[in-house]
């Protein structure tokens, strides 16, 4: 078993040498860099247009209310928002300019899996000093958004939005907003690295002292939450963020009261859950995980780490409180919309829409015709377990913690063409983002399309998708501590 110094060292360029030898030889698995892959995004066509954008991942400085938080960053927390067209290609110049291995990956993207950002596993890392070109078509119009896929990386700044605009978009707004939400510690209370260490000791058996709400430097004992069945999330963050903003300076959103405003809600959190609401406002839900739904309206959402939602609000007159409370974690991120006159409300100020009224959830939702997958049964189930829990800090899949020196697992192969059925059953005491890459699988029984789903303790997920895009594919939990410890798996097709 790795330790957990091989764990965190998996960006390193000697174990992308070992994956990358230990499965040519044999070829019985499609290689991200293969002609396979190549001529799946050559039948992608495309429109052609090319959008170029630079991101250089470097160490920054977060000015949380007049505080300095060393970081790191793409050049601001978030990183300005990438827009192109449904077709259109995103071409990305990555520099590193840290002192460590990175990486970027575009979270929910169909795209050519050369492109998805995962070493060791889709590319070599790049070393500090070094560059990479992200080229690719994103096929599919919605709200995703990019990260590291490197260690935890993610729960520093590195972070940002990508919008895939639709050309035959059905919605009509008048203003849209991109809301990314962020639970923070880098550079306050501790480094992600140091988070996880922590964690990866052990909370040992804590003798009922673990159902107290209280913070153990970094880690936070008692936090917990009935809708998402218990343990809420176990890391402490001294800040909870809307678009790099705390609670002390909160983003300010203003508009006319009547218009009709598109909100792309993104969980960049690495730890947390988020019940969101628009005081004095209800959200009608279009989109979850850049697709289409039949619209729902709800009080609020709860989003998962790495999940999206777009919301449509009709925007009333006055000054509103924008929250996102930290599901169980007792505190909350927070901003202002203002449309009229009044006097600002506090940040703990209390929001009806988080109380009794509806909350939104994937568990409520339809992917709408046009999106829905086509009926057919299975042929293949995959079955994921995911297992392992707090005391040991040893989460993992099918009793397997991740190995980057050895990722491919024949129970996890799938083959091109074939309509594939996961099964995700959660085996352990809290809940988890499930994550998978290159695909938006549907929800069964006519649910939405996704490729990050909340499972609570003790439920099975079951979801279906088409196998079109070849290639080695990561399919995680996307609390990043539980990924990097080794609730990861691959799920690869057979060349
Ligand atoms: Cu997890």
């Amino acid at each position: 078993m790795l330790t957990r110094r091989g764990l965190l060292g998996v960006g390193v360029g000697a174990a992308a040498a070992i994956v990358l030898a230990s499965c040519a030889p044999e070829a019985r698995w499609v290689q991200p860099a293969g002609q396979q892959v190549a001529g799946t995004e050559r039948a992608r066509g495309g429109t052609g247009r090319v959008t170029a954008v630079e991101l250089i991942a470097a160490a920054a400085t977060l000015d949380l209310a007049g505080t300095p938080a060393s970081t790191w960053a793409f050049g601001g927390v978030p990183a300005p928002v990438i827009r192109l067209g449904a077709g259109d290609t995103l071409r990305a110049t990555v520099r590193n300019r840290l002192e460590a291995d990175t990486s970027v990956h575009w979270h929910g993207l169909a795209l050519r899996n050369d492109m998805d950002g995962v070493p060791p596993v889709t590319q070599a890392p790049i070393g500090p000093g070094g560059e990479f070109v992200y080229e690719f078509v994103a096929p599919h119009p919605g709200t995703y958004w990019f990260h590291p896929h490197v260690g935890p990386q993610l729960d520093h700044g590195l972070y940002g939005a990508l919008i895939v605009e639709d050309p035959d978009e059905p919605v009509t707004w008048d203003d849209e907003w991109v809301l990314i939400l962020d639970d923070w510690l880098d550079g306050v209370t501790a480094t992600p690295d140091q988070v996880l260490s922590d964690l990866s000791a052990g909370m040992g058996d804590m003798g009922g002292m673990g159902d107290m709400f209280m913070r153990m430097g970094n880690l936070l004992m008692g936090a917990t939450s009935d809708l998402l069945g218990g343990d809420a999330g176990d890391v402490y963050y001294p800040h909870y963020l809307i678009n790099g903003k705390p609670t002390a300076d909160p983003a300010q959103f203003t508009g006319t009261p009547g218009a009709r405003v598109r909100i792309r809600v993104i969980n960049a959190g690495s730890d947390t859950a988020f019940r969101f609401a628009v005081g004095g406002h209800r959200l009608t839900i279009t989109h979850t995980d850049g697709f289409p739904v039949d619209p729902v309206e709800v009080d609020s959402i709860l989003i998962g780490m790495g999940e999206r939602y777009d919301l449509q609000v009709t925007l009333g007159d006055g000054v509103f409180p924008v929250v996102a409370d930290a599901e169980g974690k007792q505190d909350r991120a927070f901003a202002l919309l203002r449309t009229g006159a009044g006097t600002a409300p506090a940040s703990d100020v209390p929001v009806a829409e988080l109380g009794t009224g509806r909350v939104g959830t994937a568990a409520g939702l339809s992917a709408t015709a046009a999106v829905a997958l086509h009926q057919a049964s299975p042929d293949r189930v995959v079955h994921l377990a995911l297992t392992g829990g707090m005391e040991a800090y040893d989460w993992g899949i099918d009793g397997r913690r991740f190995d980057m020196n050895d990722p491919l697992r024949d129970a996890h192969a799938i083959s091109e063409g074939e309509r594939v059925q996961l099964r995700i059953r959660n085996d352990t005491e809290m809940w988890h983002p499930f994550h998978l890459h290159g695909h938006t699988y549907q929800h069964a029984n006519g649910g939405p399309r996704k490729d990050t789903s909340i499972i609570l303790p003790g439920q099975t997920l079951t979801v279906d998708f088409d196998a079109d895009n070849p290639g080695l594919w990561v399919a995680h939990c996307h609390n990043i501590y539980h990924a990097e410890t080794g609730m990861t798996t691959v799920l690869g097709y057979r060349s």
